[in-house]
């Protein structure tokens, strides 16, 4: 079911209305403070905030929660949500040549519209998009359009596709930032980035190669680029593997604060650290992204659990 222009975001009766489907795809207003889709399978269930197309819950029907959110985290105008699925877009990190511009782009900060619904063969689907253009000149001189289309089986499926809608060439840098919960931090092996070399933000973006699989005794901050591999994570603590499978992406990125950074950020607990990882689907460092005009390019991350 397709709704040209989409449907305001703050309109829960119209969106279950315009795009609800029995079963599948419903909306509700979330207790974070925002209008949310409800994904349901037969194998697991999902939640999307509209507010920048936000993938906030994966729950497999067997297991427990996937993604990590922070319980400081909050849907607000403006706002990042600390947890989930960030849309990093069109810079990841700090903006290369001015710092006041919001990190990680602009996106995850700003309203979606849904677009599309869809349930068939056993998935339930949804589609929101996002103008990159007009009222975001000051921030980012290019006109594109954004789509999200978060697509739930057994498995989660994020699809981030951008299509270059000037008529200049445009530059992009972008991730799905993903936090996944675990059980500790000090258990956890992530595997598939072995002999790859990484920019270690911690070291000034110094290049190194990474030796062996990753574990983590402090503060991980790093951009694996050229990239294309199955990254697994392995968490002892909750008995299970995660498999992160991607397409249209380069660059992986491994992320936890650990102590110190878990304490200045303000809307993670001082402890949080503790129960995450972030292993980002991305387009970083520098892989940037070249995207001629009309043309388009999809970032693609695929998330699925496995036993131990
Ligand atoms: O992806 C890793 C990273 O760039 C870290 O350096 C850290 O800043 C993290 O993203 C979180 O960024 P945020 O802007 O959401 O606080």
């Amino acid at each position: 079911m397709k709704c040209p222009g989409g449907v305001v975001d703050s309109d829960v009766e119209q969106l279950n209305a315009t795009f609800g489907r029995p079963g599948a795809v419903s909306f509700a207003e979330h207790e974070l403070g925002g209008p949310v889709a409800q994904l349901v399978t037969a194998h697991a269930s999902a939640i999307v905030a509209i507010h920048g197309a936000h993938v906030l819950s994966f729950l497999p029907k067997e297991g427990r929660e996937v993604l990590w959110m922070s319980p400081q985290a909050r849907i607000a105008p403006g706002q990042g949500i600390r947890g989930g699925i960030p849309v990093c877009w069109p810079w990841f990190a700090t903006h290369a040549s001015d710092t006041s511009k919001p990190d990680h782009g602009f996106v995850r900060k700003a309203p979606w519209r849904v677009v599309r619904s869809a349930a068939e063969n056993g998935s339930a689907e949804i589609e929101l998009t996002f103008a990159a253009m007009g009222e975001y000149a000051a921030l980012w001189p290019g006109k594109a359009e954004l789509k999200v289309v978060v697509s739930l089986s057994d498995r989660l499926r994020v699809e981030l596709a951008t299509q270059n809608l000037g008529d200049a060439t445009i530059e992009l840098t972008e991730a799905l930032h993903t936090y996944f919960a675990i059980g500790n931090i000090a258990d956890v092996t992530v595997r598939g980035l072995e002999g790859r070399s990484y920019r270690d933000k911690l070291q000034d973006y110094a290049v190194i190669t990474q030796q062996g699989a990753i574990t983590f005794a402090g503060e991980v901050d790093r951009i694996y680029e050229d990239t294309l591999d199955d990254v697994v994570i392995e968490d002892p603590g909750h008995g299970r593997k995660i498999r992160v499978a991607k397409a249209g992406s380069t660059s992986t990125v491994v992320w936890n604060p650990w102590i110190e950074k878990s304490q200045r950020l303000s809307d993670m607990p001082a402890q949080g650290y503790l129960g995450m990882v972030c292993v980002e689907t991305a387009n970083a460092g520098g892989d940037v992204v070249t995207l001629e005009p009309r043309d388009t390019h999809r970032l693609t991350t695929v998330l699925s659990v496995e036993p131990l």
